[in-house]
């Protein structure tokens, strides 16, 4: 094992509602949420003040995007129905979502910390992993210089979590929010990391968590204890040693630092095969998904796709991949959903399926006309 690693990873603290905040600034300390529609953007006042919307106001279906920390206290969170937040938080501030606002803060806050340690992979609108191990700075006072960056460049904090990998960072930057230093080792991970919900986990979603509590196991601790075989017998064999691997903080994957430029991906191995018949629904919530983050990564990259590809691997690890040519270029999810589809259809699906994967090929700038915003509010969805 590479014990020598040191990788951090960083999260932005309530990112859209913390840049919402800097063009609003008279807002600070106040509970404000983001979500809702266009309609409920400030409005100047005759005097030149602006009238902010306020929760009790809100009529419709729409969720929380992010809420700040001062709403969090109140028990607000993403997620949540608008309507719902209101009952908790009637007085909270109601701003809509505003995408190129977001985009240009992350851009601005990965090239920041680019400055101080270059090695980064980017993993969304608000989280990287950096890898520090060439940087000889002892960790407190590098951590401390990345923040700074961060905050010189956007007036924003973050979260920081340094440790041996990847995993472990994923969990320790979380663990002091906001605008918290966390650093571990693998010596702490019994006291720091088995105490947690096993769904702390990155990897560990909904089902697998539904799974594990049915056998009793609802912390990391109680992952540890469990014997490998019979995670394995369990959950099969990747995913069962991974999560044994898991449980002890034991994680050696590298930082992903150079995407191939033609191409952007997603795949999802299943926790068990899936039957075509039996699973449709469970395959086509996948696949759906695994659309709208190609989507999504199109997006972040400013980039739109004349092909789009599918691959499949099979139970007995026969893996079959096609492709589509489109005359249009396309970005949006429905869209790469919709030809990932046809795709589908040209495979004879005979066996389970332990693996599906969409990809986005031939990629380039797109054509004048800017995505919707009715697009881009679907694709903040995911
Ligand atoms: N987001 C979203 N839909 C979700 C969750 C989040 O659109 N279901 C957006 C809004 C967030 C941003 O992504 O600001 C980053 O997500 P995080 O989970 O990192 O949440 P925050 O940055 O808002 O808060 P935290 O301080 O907990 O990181
Ligand atoms: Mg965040």
């Amino acid at each position: 094992m590479n014990s020598h690693r040191r990788i951090a990873h960083l999260d932005m603290d309530a990112f859209f509602a913390s840049v919402e905040l800097r063009h609003y600034p008279m807002l600070r300390g106040q509970p404000v949420v983001v979500g809702g529609r266009r309609v409920d953007r400030p409005v100047e006042q005759a005097d030149g003040s602006l009238r902010f919307a306020r929760l009790r106001d809100y009529v419709g279906r729409g969720v929380i995007t992010t809420s700040t920390y001062e709403a969090r206290a109140l028990g607000v969170f993403s997620g949540m129905g608008l309507m719902k937040a209101a009952q908790l938080a009637p007085d909270a501030i109601l701003l809509p979502a505003n995408f190129d606002a977001y985009r240009d803060y992350s851009r601005r806050f990965k090239a920041a910390v680019a400055s101080v340690a270059p090695v980064i992979e980017d993993r969304g609108i608000d989280e990287i992993y950096i890898d520090l191990s060439g940087i000889a700075e002892d960790s407190l006072p590098l951590a401390r210089r990345i923040k700074q960056a961060v905050l010189a460049a956007t007036g924003l904090t973050c979260s920081i979590g340094i440790t041996p990998n990847k995993l472990l960072a994923k969990i320790a930057s979380d663990l002091d929010k906001p605008d918290g230093i966390t650093i571990l080792g693998h010596e702490d991970v019994p006291t720091r990391i088995w105490p947690l919900a096993a769904r702390k986990i990155n990897g560990i979603g909904p089902k697998a968590a539904e799974r594990l509590r049915a056998m009793g196991v609802d912390t990391v601790g109680q992952l540890a204890a469990v014997a490998e075989s019979e995670l394995v017998r369990r959950f099969g064999a990747s995913t069962g040693s991974w999560l044994w691997r898991a449980a002890r903080g034991i994680d050696e994957r590298p930082l992903v630092t150079e995407r191939d430029p033609k191409s952007v991906s997603r795949e999802s191995t299943f926790e068990r095969d899936l039957d075509v018949g039996l699973d449709r629904a469970a395959l086509s919530e996948a696949f759906t998904g695994l659309c709208a983050r190609v989507a999504d990564d199109l997006a972040r990259k400013g980039l739109v796709a004349r092909t789009i590809g599918i691959k499949l691997r099979f139970a007995d690890f026969s893996t079959v991949t096609r492709d589509l040519t489109l005359a249009e270029p396309l970005a949006d999810a429905r869209a790469i959903r919709q030809a990932a589809g046809q795709c589908l259809k040209r495979i004879a699906l005979g066996k389970r399926i332990r693996l599906l994967g969409v990809r986005a090929a031939g990629l380039q700038p797109p054509p004048a006309t800017p995505v919707p915003v009715a697009v881009q509010a679907e694709l903040q969805l995911f």
